[in-house]
Formats: C-alpha cells, structure tokens, sequence
C-alpha cells in the first residue's frame, strides 16, 4: 500500500468511528425506551422495539418502583422476551424481575417485545418506571 492509500485507509477508519460515537446513545445503548405499567396481568405485552443489533449491548428490562395487589405486596414479576416473527414468536427465555434489571444477553436483529408472564404475589403489576435497553 503506497502512503496515499495508507492515509485514505486510515481516514475510513476514522469517520466509522466518528460515526459509531455520534449515534450512541447516553446510556451507550444504540437504543432505549422508558415508560411505566399500570394494571397489566399476566399476558399483558409492551410495546415493540427493534434492535438492529448495531452494538453488543445486553437486551435489558429494568423497572422501579413496583407494586402488585397480594397481600405481601410486590414479590417479583417473570418476564418473557419475544422476537416478532412471522408465525409463531421466537421465545428469547423468561427472567425474574425483583424491581431490578434482568438482561437477556446481545440479541440478534429484530423486532422485539417482553410480556408478563407471572406476578407475585397477586395477579396485577403497576410499575412507576420501565427502562429497556438494547
Ligand atoms: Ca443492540
């Protein structure tokens, strides 16, 4: 490679990464969304989100400020991850929510969403602040 090429490589490398920063979010995800529950039930879904896997981030669902309608109050609540594909959805596996942040590892490309899939202790989840990341 003579010094002309060598410089040109070299600004490509530098504009990629330029690039990669600027479209970084501040929580150094490539995307997030946040929101709150009120009165779901089990089978209750959020909205879709899509990761178009441009990072190795930790697909996350972190919740504050959690309640339920048991007579020991909030517990934990199970929550299933899904890729939205044609056909039957794609289960990504269900983790227990204790009003923390579970994760389900770097997933592929795709359209996603998570659904409650227990509650305890009770049958009704309100949560004051829901965070996904991807
Ligand atoms: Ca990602």
């Amino acid at each position: 490679m003579n010094v002309k090429n060598r410089r040109m490589a070299q600004g490509l490398v530098t504009g990629a990464v330029l690039l990669g920063f600027v479209g970084a979010t501040p929580a150094y995800a490539e995307g997030s969304w946040s929101s709150y529950i009120s009165s779901w039930t089990p089978g209750s879904e959020s909205r879709r989100w899509v990761d178009n896997n441009t990072d190795s981030v930790s697909t996350s669902v972190s919740f504050s400020g959690c309640s339920s309608d048991g007579g020991t109050g909030f517990r934990q609540a199970g929550l299933k991850v899904w890729k939205d594909v044609l056909g039957p959805d794609d289960d990504k596996g269900t983790r227990t929510n204790t009003c923390n942040s579970v994760s389900w590892g770097d997933l592929a490309s795709g359209e996603y969403y998570f659904e409650l899939w227990s509650v305890t202790s009770g049958g009704v989840l309100s949560v004051n602040s829901v965070t996904t990341r991807y």
